[in-house]
């Protein structure tokens, strides 16, 4: 199996296909590479596709179901040969409330988990108490927000407010589509993280100075 035919599966939303071909790179390709090399491409030419209205919502939703048994895969893999062993520090993650986009979230979280993070993931759709309740109750120094549509920004902002009000002494990073830099400025983050590799660029940072 090569290269091709996983962006051609999650492409065209064959959920049991990616995972097998998965299985099946895997054992010739490093699991990062098949994420960075095979995977996101796939991924944002689907969200291409969609944009420019070639594909629909359904077809979207399937490639999104199609990613997600390809990630599954690479968690279990990297699990089974020990590489998710956490030594550093507490990081929580969630895409805020109202929002269920989890693609980009999901893939800060294998990457964060894999530089040796100890990632709590609320999941998607997350009020703000319930991050504050997560984030005291653990004590985690570093919060990752994911927001990917203009309507839920006022959410991630609520969250950051909530969490300053609390008291919260941590950093907060945000991402997500909508976002940028001066916009997370704007809502009162620490970071703007464009891609999962920034993410865990910003927080081996945070985790070398503490
Ligand atoms: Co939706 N959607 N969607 N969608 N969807 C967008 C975001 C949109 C831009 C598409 C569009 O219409 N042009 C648009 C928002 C418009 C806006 O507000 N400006 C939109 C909309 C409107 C909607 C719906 C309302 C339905 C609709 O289209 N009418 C609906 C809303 C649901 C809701 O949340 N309440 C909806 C639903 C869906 C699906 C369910 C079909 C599916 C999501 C499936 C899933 O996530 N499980 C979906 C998808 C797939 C998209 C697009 C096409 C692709 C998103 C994606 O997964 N990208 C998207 C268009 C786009 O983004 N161009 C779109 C790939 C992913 C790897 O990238 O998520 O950006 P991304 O993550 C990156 C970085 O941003 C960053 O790192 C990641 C990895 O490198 N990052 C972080 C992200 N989060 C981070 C957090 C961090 C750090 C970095 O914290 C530390």
């Amino acid at each position: 199996e090569d290269d091709a035919t996983l962006r051609w599966a999650i492409a065209n939303g064959m959920k049991e296909r990616a995972g097998s071909i998965v299985r099946e790179l895997l054992k010739t390709m490093p699991a990062f590479d098949i994420v960075h090399r095979i995977v996101i491409p796939a991924l944002d030419s689907v969200a291409h596709d969609f944009e420019e209205e070639r594909t629909y919502l359904p077809q979207l939703m399937m490639s999104a179901e199609a990613a997600k048994s390809a990630f599954q895969e690479i968690k279990y893999n990297l699990s089974q040969n020990g590489e998710t062993h956490a030594e550093k520090c507490d990081f929580v993650l969630a895409s805020v409330k109202g929002d269920i986009h989890d693609i980009g979230k999901n893939i800060v979280h294998l990457l964060v988990e894999n530089y040796g993070f100890a990632v709590t993931d609320l999941g998607i759709d997350v009020p703000p108490e319930k991050i504050v309740d997560a984030v005291s109750k653990i004590n985690a120094p570093i919060v990752g927000l994911s927001a990917l549509m203009t309507t839920t920004i006022p959410a991630m902002e609520e969250t950051i407010c909530l969490l300053r009000e609390k008291g919260y002494k941590g950093k907060i990073i945000v991402g997500g589509a909508v976002l940028n830099h001066n916009l997370a400025k704007k809502i009162g983050a620490d970071y703007y993280a464009k891609d999962a590799m920034e993410t865990v660029r910003y927080a081996n940072a945070i985790w070398e100075n503490m």
